[in-house]
């Protein structure tokens, strides 16, 4: 099925407005909207799934309109609370469309940290009473109609109803480029940090292209990545993470290796990094404005730059690169002065088509992590 004829379903059930966080499995959706360009629905990528959660409900309480929220299963996490606490019918009874990318499908090959999700997806649902349909590449646009037909029934009883969307189901069509006007590339900038602080750091890297990028790099120059926390799942928590280990052992610095999209998603972080002051944390945020790993769709932030929002939160040294070399000479003044600073790279939206996966299981990367730790 074509996303754009999904969208005019969607249109036609009574939506004006789509928010949420974009997903891989929802690229050729996210196209689509980006495509419609706000033509025919207001769009709004939120900080994280549970904020586009509070927005639709902002939109019903004043326009009697439901909103369509999108994710990957991995942000119903993130919607749980204001679900179960705002929208359900034994609270306020906001109605909503929710459309969901499944990752870790059971019996289909997946990342780790999509397995355990994948698998408890429609449970979360169905205790979060929220009833669904699966769709797939066979479904068809006459189906389409009637679980959209069954959705608003749903919803006009003041509920939730959820489409499960499994990979591949939406074709591709004329992809949206777009570019950010920076020339650093990301795994380039990468390699530079390696360079620069993995013999004698810790580091914490965010969920990804940058982890899976990290990693390679890391092989290709050490022949190892002992030393390398990815933080493959739990978008936004990598800083949080890394802070639980500097405070642990304030021998050891920590680097940080974060995303503008996940800083944003748990953006209250940097205000308690910045209060704690560890002076063991080194905190990069690698900005393409962009959650580029799940195609590129530009993050809703715009105008300040991390940087000036971790001063403002607290953060004793910041700066602002572009270049190679720029990015070597903060990251040697921060290793000097040893005081918590956070130096924002500013990249471009280039990543290798060939880019590779880490080979080993989150376990056995969790053990390997925790040995070079007790070294
Ligand atoms: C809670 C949650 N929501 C959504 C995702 C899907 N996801 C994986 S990586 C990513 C984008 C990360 O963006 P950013 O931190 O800016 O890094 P970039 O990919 O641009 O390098 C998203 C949205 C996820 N893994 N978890």
């Amino acid at each position: 099925m074509k996303a754009s004829l999904f969208l005019q379903e969607i249109k036609n059930i009574g939506i004006h407005t789509i928010t949420g966080v974009p997903d891989s499995t929802l690229k050729q959706f996210c196209d689509a909207v980006r495509t419609d360009d706000g033509k025919t629905f207001r769009h709004y990528v939120t900080a994280n799934e549970g904020a586009a959660v509070g927005l639709a409900t902002g939109e019903y309480l004043a326009s009697a309109r439901p909103c369509l929220v999108y994710l990957q299963n991995s942000g119903l996490g993130n919607i749980i609370n204001p679900l179960a606490s705002i929208a359900n019918r034994e609270v306020f009874g906001i109605p909503m469309l929710f459309v969901v990318g499944w990752r870790g499908e059971p019996g289909k090959k997946d990342e780790p940290q999509h397995i355990y999700q994948g698998k408890v997806t429609c449970e979360l649902l169905e205790v979060m009473d929220v009833p669904y349909s699966v769709i797939d590449d066979a479904t068809t646009q006459a189906q389409m109609k009637e679980i959209l037909a069954k959705a608003k029934e749903v919803m006009d009883e003041n509920r939730q109803y959820a489409v499960i969307v499994k990979k591949g189901t939406f074709e591709k069509e004329s992809g949206v480029t777009w570019e950010n006007g920076y020339s650093l590339v990301r795994e380039q900038a990468l390699r530079v940090i390696l360079e620069n602080v993995y013999q004698d750091s810790l580091l914490v890297s965010t969920t990804g292209k940058i982890s899976r990028e990290l990693y390679e790099q890391c092989d290709l120059l050490y022949k190892n990545h002992e030393r390398l926390f990815m933080t493959v799942g739990g978008m936004g928590h990598a800083s949080m993470i890394a802070y639980g280990m500097a405070q642990a052992d304030c021998s050891k610095r920590i680097v940080c290796i974060d995303g503008d999209g996940a800083v944003m998603m748990h953006m209250g972080s940097l205000a308690f990094i910045a209060k704690q002051s560890p002076s063991n944390f080194l905190h990069i945020v690698i900005n393409n404005a962009a959650h580029e790993s799940v195609g590129a769709m530009p993050t809703g932030f715009s105008g300040q730059t991390y940087s000036q929002i971790a001063a403002a939160c607290g953060y004793k040294n910041t700066c602002t690169v572009t270049t190679e070399m720029d990015l070597k000479t903060a990251i040697l003044e921060a290793k000097k002065r040893q005081e918590l600073s956070l130096i924002e790279v500013l990249v471009s939206l280039d990543s290798r088509a060939d880019l590779g996966r880490p080979k080993e299981s989150a376990m056995e990367n969790r053990i390997h992590f925790m040995n070079a730790v007790s070294q």
